[in-house]
């Protein structure tokens, strides 16, 4: 068979539109409800009116990316019964509007984090940094986070006061505004671009996980999981969790979806297929890259989604994104492995065999500077890394099924 290809598409302001992804032969959408408020329900109608106007084109709701969990349930604050219900409620009505895969992160106020969204390749294309110093410098100089000095160790905190002090105002506001605003505002993060005073804001938030610990988190989502891991089995729909970006901890909060062995603690938390993670090589990588063949061996029949693409690891927990074969991943290797995991799905006869796919992130290049799109999100870039993967795998599944002898069903 073939990994379903996908899309993720901002809705109807997107500067892509439907019919474009139609030509490109996309399969499915990935999308949310981007106009509903974080935290409310979204009804039947609202999914019912994206998922015809998908349909219209030829192409089916591939999953939500995503269906955001309030920081009031993160947090487990006074209005979390509230939050909870319409999570609930929300899950129940995509189930029955026929949507079966849905993505959520778990991550405490910020979902990724960037320090450059400009980064130049010297090719001329433009990726993302995330340069760890430079994080110090806004999290410890510009957001001026109490404590903040304590979390680093002296020497990168002495590189990062020589940043500081080598930006202007305009620099440091900017970096400021990228992390906290133009990264989050179109995933429906917590600090939205409505916020006139962000900063505080951002802080406000940062504080309200003062008394949560990693395993009073880890708590936390272990009750989140109870109540929505039953309603999303009754009504047919996988959830996905996707890790942490990056793998490890920030501004002193707790993290808890970064390694392999916080994914395999999550999926054993509840014995569902509905209890599942997104496998997003560009956020594990970082911190796990020998280890992203073990996780598809351990972990891979719970995997839900793919988000698939490479990265350049630097020194002290820096790095930059890259395009989607050459780079850390060993992009070969964990493409056959999960191929593997396909087959075996069609053998065992499980329903969920489609493994939706698609190419995260890409390269900004050619005509993607003329053309408004989100950070991380270029046209031409990504669709050049979905040519690729594609590429990749047409070669590995003709070489295992040649190798095999077994006829795998044709799509
Ligand atoms: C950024 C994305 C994340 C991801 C969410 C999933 O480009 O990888 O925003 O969609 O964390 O909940």
């Amino acid at each position: 068979m073939a990994f379903e290809k996908t899309w993720r598409w901002f809705g109807p302001d997107d500067a892509v539109k439907l019919a474009d992804l139609q030509q490109m032969g996309i399969e499915g959408v990935v999308t949310a409800l981007h106009h509903i408020p974080n935290g409310e329900v979204w009804t039947a109608e609202e999914i019912m009116k994206v998922k015809s106007l998908i349909e219209e084109h030829g192409m089916r709701w591939s999953v939500v990316e995503s269906l955001p969990v309030s920081e009031g349930i993160k947090t487990r604050s006074a209005n979390y019964d509230r939050l909870i219900a319409n999570y609930r409620e929300s899950l129940r009505n995509l189930g029955q509007c026929g949507i079966d895969t849905v993505t959520y992160n778990f991550m405490p106020v910020l979902d990724w984090v960037r320090t450059d969204l400009h980064f130049k390749l010297p090719s001329g294309g433009e990726v993302m940094l995330f340069d760890f110093p430079t994080f110090v410098a806004f999290d410890a100089f510009i957001l001026g986070r109490p404590g903040a000095e304590k979390d680093y160790p002296p020497a990168i905190l002495e590189k990062a006061r020589k940043k500081y002090n080598s930006m202007s105002h305009t620099e440091a506001e900017t970096l400021a505004r990228n992390i906290i605003v133009v990264s989050q505002g179109f995933i429906d993060g917590a600090v939205g671009n409505s916020s006139d005073d962000y900063k505080k804001a951002f802080l406000e938030y940062i504080n309200s996980y003062r008394d949560i610990d990693r395993q009073k988190f880890r708590s936390h989502l272990a009750g989140f999981l109870e109540e929505v891991v039953p309603v999303a089995e009754e009504n047919g729909v996988n959830l996905c969790i996707h890790p942490d970006d990056p793998p490890f901890p920030v501004l002193g909060l707790p993290r808890i979806v970064s390694t392999a062995e916080d994914i395999e603690w999550i999926i054993n938390q509840h014995d569902s297929l509905s209890n599942g993670f997104v496998f997003c090589t560009g956020s594990l990588s970082v911190a796990n890259n020998d280890r992203l063949e073990k996780i598809i061996e351990t972990c891979g029949h719970r995997i839900h989604f793919l988000h698939l693409r490479n990265n350049v690891l630097l020194p002290e927990n820096c790095f930059h994104e890259y395009g989607h074969i050459f780079g850390c991943v060993d992009m070969y290797g964990v493409m056959k492995l999960l191929l593997q995991e396909q087959h075996r799905r069609i053998r065992t006869g499980r329903r969920d065999t489609r493994m939706p796919l698609r190419a995260d992130h890409g390269i900004k290049m050619l005509d993607d500077y003329g053309r408004e799109a989100n950070p991380g999100y270029p046209l031409i870039g990504r669709m050049k890394g979905l040519a690729e993967l594609t590429g990749l795998e047409t070669g590995i599944e003709r070489a295992l099924i040649e190798e095999t002898d077994v006829p795998v069903p044709v799509k």
